[in-house]
């Protein structure tokens, strides 16, 4: 079963999407996601400049083989741009077995585990009424588990925060970052209170979850996790930095609050001492980023051998091919904790047919051979790509914080 075309496609349905079509001397079709938000060409570059001409010619069924050979044939190891480029591949392989075996890739990966996929979306607000209002449309829409960010009073911009139009939050624009100015004193006074708010509205019934995105140092996150104890957070994600993993010993010492981490991880290296020494709780590595469908399972696998549950990364920024696989994953898999849900609007849909299904707070992949995902590359070249740029946090004082 010879992979005979490799192509890869930049477009920009509402935001940027790289997505990898390999086909088959069979005219099997498979695809995968090599978005990654604000370097979206380099991946395509290392896609078609250096492993698409190695693709072609190659054995479509050898998922396993195919992963090794670009891994440890590229003697540069790991990196966002390598491992989303190999991840790419990884799941238009997996997409392509499951088409050749007639089932849906779950069913491959050992059936499913559960009934359906536990999602979590975004509610966001400028105020906590706001906030109020977004949670409870969320909650009339069938969520069982909501993070929630409001706007933190005294800064002019705060992440996570979606436009009141109804459009999705996207922190990506223009020509060069946009920067914006963080102050972690205003925001650790600020996020009890609006953990307060909602418990005393919404009860404790509905899990709660809340990102701080790579903000704090050390003691101010393990602050934070403790005067948000009395709320049972689901979890909070990212509180400092994640490539500094000793930083989290100290958090531990302090709080009993969960702790997710691993959306900017690519390889299972990243999460090693996180997961081997336990000092977190839900491990967040997205399908796309950290080496596709093959990879992931190992790191979920690992997680398992220490309690450490899965929380893969949803964000717009992935293609529905990527929640997709990661919904295949999630269903299969024994330590599943909970996915992100973020949603995609239109136009994304006249590009990407997705047979997932959300009802009553669970996803589910859905029963077609493979993904479950048709990319029309026609309707692709109606949206030309779009360069866009992350944000920039710089302090008061103008030094770069990260964002
Ligand atoms: O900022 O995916 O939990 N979700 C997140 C995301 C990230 C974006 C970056 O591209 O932190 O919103
Ligand atoms: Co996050």
């Amino acid at each position: 079963m010879k992979i005979i075309d490799a192509r890869v496609v930049v477009s920009s349905p509402g935001r940027n999407y790289v997505t990898l079509v390999i086909e088959t001397e069979d005219g099997v079709v498979g695809v995968g996601d090599a978005t990654l938000n604000g370097r979206e060409l380099a991946v395509a570059s290392y896609l078609r400049d250096h492993v698409c001409p190695l693709l072609v010619g190659r054995d479509a069924r050898r998922i396993e083989d195919t992963w090794q050979y670009l891994y440890k044939g590229a003697y540069w190891r790991r990196g966002p741009v390598t491992m989303t480029a190999i991840a790419a591949v990884d799941i238009a392989l997996w997409d392509i077995k499951g088409k050749l075996a007639g089932l849906p890739v779950y069913e491959l990966l050992g059936g499913a585990a559960r009934d359906g996929v536990m999602v979590y979306c975004h509610a966001s607000g400028s105020t906590l009424d706001e906030l109020s209002a977004d949670f409870q449309r969320h909650l009339d829409l069938g969520y069982l588990a909501i993070r929630a960010q409001a706007a933190i009073p005294g800064l002019e911009k705060t992440y996570g925060i979606a436009p009141t139009d109804g459009t999705i939050y996207e922190p990506a624009s223009g020509n060069a970052p946009q920067e914006d100015i963080w102050e972690s004193g205003y925001y650790l006074d600020f996020a009890p209170q609006m953990m307060a708010r909602l418990r005393s509205e919404f009860g404790y019934e509905v899990h709660l979850l809340h990102d701080a995105h790579h903000r704090l140092t050390p003691i101010e996150a393990a602050r934070l996790g403790a005067s948000l104890e009395p709320y049972r957070m689901f979890w909070i994600e990212d509180p400092t930095p994640a490539e500094d993993q000793s930083a989290f010993r100290l958090i531990r010492q302090h709080t009993t609050t969960p702790i997710a981490v691993g959306e900017v991880f690519n390889s299972i290296w990243d999460c090693q001492q996180l997961i081997t020494e336990r000092l977190i709780d839900y491990i967040r590595t997205a399908v796309s980023h950290a080496g596709g469908i093959t990879h992931l399972r190992r790191i979920f696998a690992l997680a398992d051998l220490y309690g450490v549950r899965s929380g893969s990364h949803g964000a717009g920024d992935l293609s529905p091919i990527s929640l997709a696989a990661a919904l295949h994953v999630d269903l299969s898999i024994p330590n599943f904790g909970v996915q992100e849900y973020m949603g995609h609007r239109d136009p994304v849909g006249n590009v990407f047919d997705v047979g997932y299904t959300f009802r009553d707070g669970y996803m589910h992949p859905g029963d077609q051979p493979g993904l479950g995902v048709t990319f029309d590359e026609k309707a692709a070249a109606r949206y030309p790509y779009d360069p866009k740029y992350l944000p920039v946090n710089r302090r008061r004082d103008g030094s770069v914080h990260d964002w």
